[in-house]
C-alpha cells in the first residue's frame, strides 16, 4: 500500500495564487488555512460506463484501462488528496463553489496578495509521511515542507533524520504542522508579465517527502 499512496501524491498539488495588487504593509493580512492529507478511493472514469468525450459507453480500447487486472489497476485507486477544511477542528470540509470542480483530484487553491502571509495549519490523516513545499512564497527551513541535507546529517533517502532541521516534509500519519508562507513582491507580475496572466501568479505546491514512484 505504501508504494500506491506514494505514486498517487506527485500529482495532488496544491495551487497557490499571488495576487498582484501590491497592498501597503498596513492592509497585510495573515490568511489562514486549514488543510489535511486526506486518503479518498479515486474514481478515474467516474462517467462509467459512459464515455463522456463520445457520448457513448466506452470501447473494447478504453475498457482495457479501467478494468482491474494483473498489471493494471483499472479506475479506482486509493489515493492521499489535499483537502480544505474550515478550521483547526478539521471536522468539517470547506465546500468547493462549482467553479472549483474543475480543479478534480488537485487540493484547494491558496491566495494572497503581497505583503500576507499565509498560514497553513496541515494535517496529516493519510498513513504516509506527507508534508507541504510551496513554491513562488519566501519561508525560513521550517516552512520550506522540503528535505536538504546538512554537514551533520545525510540520510541517503534524503529524509529528515536526527538532527537534521525539521521542514515540515515528513508530517508523520496522524501528526501536525504549521507552515508560514509569506508572499513578497518578488515573484509577482510585473510588466514583463504576459497579459493574460497580469493579473495574478498562479504556482504549484507539491508533496516533496519523496519524488519515487512506485
Ligand atoms: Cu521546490
Amino acid at each position: 500500500m505504501q508504494t500506491v499512496m506514494r505514486a498517487s501524491l506527485l500529482i495532488c498539488g496544491l495551487l497557490l495564487s499571488t495576487l498582484g495588487s501590491g497592498l501597503p504593509p498596513a492592509l497585510a493580512a495573515e490568511r489562514l488555512y486549514y488543510i489535511a492529507a486526506d486518503e479518498v478511493v479515486w474514481d478515474y472514469a467516474p462517467s462509467y460506463p459512459d464515455n463522456p468525450i463520445m457520448g457513448e459507453p466506452f470501447g473494447f480500447e478504453e475498457s482495457v484501462y479501467l478494468k482491474q487486472g494483473d498489471d493494471r489497476i483499472g479506475r479506482r485507486y486509493l489515493k492521499a488528496v489535499y483537502r480544505e477544511y474550515t478550521d483547526g477542528s478539521f471536522s468539517t470540509h470547506k465546500v468547493r463553489s462549482p467553479e472549483e470542480n474543475y480543479l478534480g483530484i488537485l487540493g484547494p487553491i491558496l491566495r494572497a496578495e503581497v505583503g500576507d502571509t499565509m498560514v497553513v495549519h496541515f494535517r496529516n490523516n493519510a498513513r504516509l509521511s506527507i508534508g507541504i513545499h510551496p513554491h513562488g512564497v519566501f519561508y525560513d527551513k521550517s516552512s520550506e515542507g522540503a528535505h536538504y541535507s546538512t554537514e551533520t546529517a545525510t540520510d541517503p533517502d534524503g529524509h529528515e533524520v536526527q538532527d537534521m532541521p525539521k521542514t515540515g516534509a515528513d508530517v508523520k500519519p496522524g501528526g501536525a504542522y504549521t507552515y508560514r508562507w509569506e508572499c513578497r513582491s518578488a515573484p509577482v507580475p510585473g510588466h514583463r508579465t504576459p497579459i493574460p496572466s497580469r493579473g495574478s501568479i498562479t504556482r504549484m505546491t507539491t508533496k516533496a517527502s519523496t519524488s519515487m514512484p512506485d
